[in-house]
This record gives structure tokens, C-alpha cells and sequence, in this order.
């Protein structure tokens, strides 16, 4: 996605809340909101656009293009600038709290002076909010817990940030002369869903000009050290990004070691000692002559061990060394192998394009098949009706067969209710060429409850896929409590396929569980859940998370060519 569009989009986002915090008119934070989204998800960089291109952008009047347009020629927004100067950091800091919107925030600020979460935390210990109007025990409880899950968090960032930070970098450092080789390692390399810092390997003959090159980076704020074989900064953003340096003949080593896990690389050299070879970042070496027996690629390295190269996003030591000792690594789900998105919204409801705008976008991704899935009407904001559903089938017909070759599914985003029902009765069900069935509310039942309402959307005959199974938010919402292994069972029998749905910041399943399903010989769809052409980009991460959990195409039923998908759907339905 084009940066200046990330960046307005944080920036206007920022502004709505601070217009939150210092109580100003909600209806002003919401039309910031929406443009903010709204740009943020617009497909061309708007870096590109004056004031009447920014304007055919829903959502972005008059007023929101000028403070556009002015942070675009002087980096900075004076209305930002302004608020920020009435609000203490800490305050604002105080709303990254999951469970604390700006109002609550501000309260505190006033009655209490409290400008920090660690003021905060500690102003519950000691009590001291009891007195405060709407910040009962109840209340005090969500805010408790969503320090824990800001302080779980710690100072991991979420996987797609940190991979737009590694590329900018990697895309800097390559430039340099002298670069043979340059790539990011460490977590990011093995698509962890979050990330502690980046980690950046160059093969080069001399390190001074990328070590220099790193430190003068605009985005690098701070250095932490700056040495011949390793720099390390922060950038303005806060992130850590360390460098190495290796000479060319290294390189595959030093991608080994690099990309770890501190897992993986110990059973790699517990390996490598038990053949009297000594492994490190410079190679692999004869423990007793100190020859190099393989360094300049990875599949030397590995090889020399005896072992098949392995994909980075294996590299857990979750028993990728014996199943490479055994001849039984996975060939695991690649991009390439994914021939149709099947969970996807249009401004029908909440996305922000029209169906033929993602239908464009969609096809020029190559896609064989795709479904749009706008949501059921149970979701009340939403306001999806029965003739808007069929409006939207009638023009999807229209349209199918003029996407090249990409032909186009009709489906829902149906809401499991507290019970596992869902949206329409049967016979209005059998008209969609899918359903995926999500839970959007009542997060809260018990496990015994929350079981069976999923296990009977798993025996509806008309839900395809389960979206977002465990509805976990990374660092701000724990996923539902259920019997996932029964759950799982139930979707092996009934043909329901579990989603890995691509969005960063769910990841839903995750890779634990869905090693776990396969067990259980469930099947999958990898999919956006988009809501602008931006997001159809996010297939990646879904990837890399169905890599983490073995998955292979087999396992995938968005990979099988349309008849078999086809034949999956129709599930237990008659004829
Ligand atoms: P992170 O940064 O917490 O998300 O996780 P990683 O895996 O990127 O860990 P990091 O940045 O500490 O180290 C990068 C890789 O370097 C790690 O996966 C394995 C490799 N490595 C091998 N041996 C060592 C060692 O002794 N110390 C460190 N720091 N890294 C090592
Ligand atoms: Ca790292
Ligand atoms: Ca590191
Ligand atoms: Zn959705």
C-alpha cells in the first residue's frame, strides 16, 4: 500500500481521538474516523491527488483535503499539532488502553491528574477511583485487563508494520554500492505474528558504508550502537532494527543463523556437533581442521547437515527437524497456490469500494474465483436486507463471465447468534453459492455454551467456512473460550472449513490451533476478509500463518480448482 495513505490515515485517526480527549463534538471525531479509514484504504497513493481528487474520496470534504494537502507539502497538520500541545503524552497514551475509549481517558486526567498507565494501574490498586462516576468495579476490572494485555504486548509490533519498516529499509540498503545481497531474517523472515525487532542481514566485503547508511536513515531516530559487525537503532516509530553485516561467502550461514528461531538453530547445531562440524554465522566448519564445508547458500548449509532445506516459517522447532530427518516436511501453501479469495466485503455494508472496484482489483490479482460475502442482516448497523442481498446477486450474475477468467461466488458473512442459529432460514440460504458464519457477538458465554453454539454452526448445512473462529484481537481481545478439539472434530465431519483469516491484527486461526484442526483432518480457506482493494494485499500474512501451521494446498480449499470447490460447498445440502 502507498505510505503517505498510512500516514494521513494514523494522523486523522490521531486527531479523532484527540478530539475524543479533550471532549470535543463526537461527530467531529467520527467524520475524522471515517475519512481516516476511508484513505487509509484508498487503493491510489494520495500523495498524487489535489484538493478535488482527495475530495472523490467518500468520506473527505473540503476541510479534510486541506489538512491533507497540508501535511503532504509540510509534513505536519497544525490542528494535530495543536491538540497534541493541550494533552500530556500520557493521556494519550492512556487510550491505547484496549478497554479505555478518550471520554474515560479525559476523566481521568481531570479529576485524578492521572496522565499515565502506570498511574493508572496503580490508582486502581490503591483504590483511588472508587469515588469517580462510571468507574465501577466492573469497569475497573476491563481497565485492569487491558493493561495486562497492553503490558503482554510489551513492545512487540504487529507483523505488517514491522514488514513495511524491514522492506523500506532492505529497499535502502540494497541501493548501497557494494551490496551483493540484502534481506530481512530473525522473526519477520518466519512471519511470527508479532515482532520484537527487525533483524537485517547484508553480504557485502566491506560493513562501514551499510552500518553508516543505517544510522543516517530518516526513519532511524536513535542509535542504540554502531559497530563494524552489528548497528542497531530505533526508529521514529520506536521499533528496534539491527544490522549484520556478513562477507559473500557467508551469506547462507548467516541467513540460517539469523533467521533462527533460538530454537531451531540449537537442534541445527546440536546436529552439526554430533558430526564433529562446528556451525556459526560464517559457515560450517570441520571441527577439527576448520575447513568450511558449506556457508554461500542455505541449502548448502542445511544439506551438509543431512537435512532438506527447511521454510523459514517451520523454523519453531515444533518438529520441522524430525520431520526433515524423515523425509516428511509439508509442502506448504505458497501464495501462488491460493486461486480465489472467499471472504470479502463491498460498500454494500461496511466495506469501503463498490463491487466493481474490488472486482478489478481482484481479477488483476489473477485470481480463477471469487466470492463476495457482505454481511447477514443480523448485524443491525450494517442494514443488509433481502433485497439489497438479491440486488447484489442480480448485478454479481451480470457481471460474472466479464472478469476474464475469473468467475464470481455469491456468498454472506452470516452472525452465529448466542444459540449457533444464524441470519435467513434454509430456503434463503440455498441461494448463496456460500456461507461463511462468524461470530460477532456475545463473546462472553461460557465454554460448555460456546461449544455447542459453534458446533451447531458447523452442523448447519449451509455454512462453508467458520470466519475468524476464536474472534481474537492480537494484544487487545482474547479470543472465545471453547472446546476447540470438539470443534474441530465437528468440522472435520460436517465438511465446514475453518478460516485463517488474513487480517494482522487477527491472524484467526493462529498457527498452534491450526496445526491442531489439521490433526483432525479439517479443512481450510485462507482468506481477506477485505473491506478496500488495500486489504486484498493482506493474503500474505494469511499465508505465512497457514505456513506456520503446515498447512499444504491439499489443505486448502481455496487453492482446488472450481469444481472441486464446488463439490466442497455443497456440503450436506440436497442436491
Ligand atoms: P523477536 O525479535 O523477538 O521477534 O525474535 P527473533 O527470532 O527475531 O530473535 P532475535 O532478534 O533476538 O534474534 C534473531 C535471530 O538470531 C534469532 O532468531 C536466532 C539468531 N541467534 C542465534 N543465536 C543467537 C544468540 O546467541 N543471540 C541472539 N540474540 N540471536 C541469536
Ligand atoms: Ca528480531
Ligand atoms: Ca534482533
Ligand atoms: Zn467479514
Amino acid at each position: 500500500m502507498a505510505r503517505p495513505n498510512e500516514e494521513v490515515e494514523a494522523l486523522l485517526q490521531e486527531y479523532a481521538d484527540l478530539v475524543a480527549i479533550t471532549g470535543g463534538d463526537a461527530f467531529k471525531a467520527r467524520a475524522y474516523e471515517k475519512a481516516a479509514r476511508a484513505i487509509g484504504g484508498h487503493p491510489a497513493d494520495i500523495s498524487r491527488l489535489d484538493a478535488n481528487g482527495l475530495k472523490e474520496i467518500p468520506n473527505v470534504g473540503r476541510s479534510i483535503a486541506e489538512k491533507v494537502i497540508e501535511y503532504l507539502r509540510t509534513g505536519t497538520m497544525a490542528v494535530v499539532e495543536e491538540r497534541r500541545a493541550k494533552i500530556p503524552a500520557g493521556v494519550r497514551e492512556l487510550i491505547t488502553i484496549p478497554t479505555l475509549g478518550p471520554k474515560k481517558a479525559l476523566r481521568l486526567y481531570e479529576d485524578l491528574h492521572i496522565s499515565s498507565v502506570d498511574e493508572l494501574a496503580a490508582a486502581i490498586e490503591a483504590d483511588a477511583l472508587a469515588d469517580l462516576k462510571g468507574f465501577g468495579e466492573k469497569t475497573q476490572e476491563k481497565i485492569l485487563h487491558g493493561i495486562r494485555l497492553l503490558r503482554q504486548a510489551g513492545d512487540r509490533i504487529p507483523v505488517h508494520l514491522a514488514l513495511d519498516t524491514a522492506e523500506d529499509i532492505v529497499a535502502e540498503l540494497s541501493a548501497v554500492t557494494g551490496c551483493e545481497r540484502c534481506t530481512y531474517v530473525g522473526s519477520l523472515r518466519r512471519m511470527r505474528e508479532t515482532i520484537g525487532d527487525i533483524d537485517i542481514l547484508v553480504a557485502a566485503n566491506r560493513s562501514g558504508p551499510f552500518m553508516d547508511a543505517l544510522v543516517s536513515l530518516p526513519s532511524t531516530s536513535e542509535v542504540i550502537a554502531h559497530g563494524e559487525k552489528k548497528t542497531s537503532v530505533r526508529t521514529h516509530k520506536g521499533v528496534q532494527v539491527d544490522l549484520r553485516v556478513l562477507p559473500p561467502s557467508s551469506w547462507g550461514a548467516g541467513l540460517q543463523y539469523f533467521t533462527g528461531s533460538k530454537g531451531h538453530n540449537i537442534r541445527t547445531r546440536t546436529i552439526a556437533v554430533r558430526q564433529g562440524l562446528k556451525l556459526s554465522e560464517y559457515g560450517l566448519f570441520d571441527a577439527g581442521s576448520g575447513e568450511s564445508l558449506a556457508s554461500r547458500t542455505e541449502e548448502e548449509v542445511y544439506d551438509r547437515l543431512g537435512l532438506p532445506w527447511i521454510p523459514p516459517t517451520l523454523r519453531e522447532d515444533r518438529g520441522e527437524i524430525e520431520a526433515a530427518l524423515h523425509g516428511e516436511l509439508p509442502e506448504v501453501l505458497t501464495e501462488r497456490d491460493i486461486r480465489g479469495d472467499l471472504h470479502t466485503h463491498t460498500d454494500l455494508t461496511d466495506g469501503l469500494a463498490p463491487l466493481e472496484t474490488m472486482l478489478e482489483a481482484a481479477a488483476a490479482r489473477g485470481y480463477a474465483y471469487y466470492a463476495v460475502t457482505d454481511h447477514a442482516p443480523h448485524l443491525y448497523m450494517q442494514r443488509m436486507t433481502d433485497e439489497k442481498v438479491l440486488a447484489q446477486r442480480e448485478q454479481l450474475r451480470q457481471l460474472d463471465g466479464t472478469l476474464g477468467r475469473m468467475r464470481l461466488l455469491h456468498g454472506t458473512e452470516l452472525n452465529i447468534g448466542p444459540d449457533g442459529d444464524v441470519d435467513w432460514p434454509d430456503d434463503f440460504l440455498a441461494g448463496f453459492d456460500l456461507c461463511v458464519a462468524s461470530l460477532h457477538s456475545h463473546f462472553d458465554l461460557d465454554r460448555e455454551a460456546m461449544t455447542r453454539r459453534l458446533l451447531r454452526a458447523c452442523e448447519n448445512p449451509y455454512v462453508n467456512v467458520i470466519g475468524h473462529p476464536t474472534t481474537r484481537l492480537i494484544g487487545r481481545r482474547r479470543g472465545v473460550d471453547a472446546d476447540w478439539d470438539e470443534v474441530f472434530a465437528a468440522c472435520a465431519r460436517n465438511g465446514t472449513a475453518l478460516e485463517v483469516n488474513a487480517q494482522p491484527d487477527r491472524l484467526d486461526l493462529r498457527d498452534e490451533d491450526i496445526s491442531r484442526a489439521r490433526q483432525h483432518g479439517v479443512k481450510f480457506a485462507v482468506n481477506t476478509d477485505a473491506h478496500s482493494v488495500p486489504h486484498l494485499g493482506q493474503l500474505r500474512y494469511g499465508v505465512g500463518t497457514a505456513q506456520r501451521g503446515w498447512l499444504t494446498k491439499e489443505d486448502v480449499i481455496n487453492t482446488w480448482p472450481l469444481t472441486r470447490l464446488r463439490r466442497f460447498l455443497r456440503k450436506g445440502r440436497r442436491a
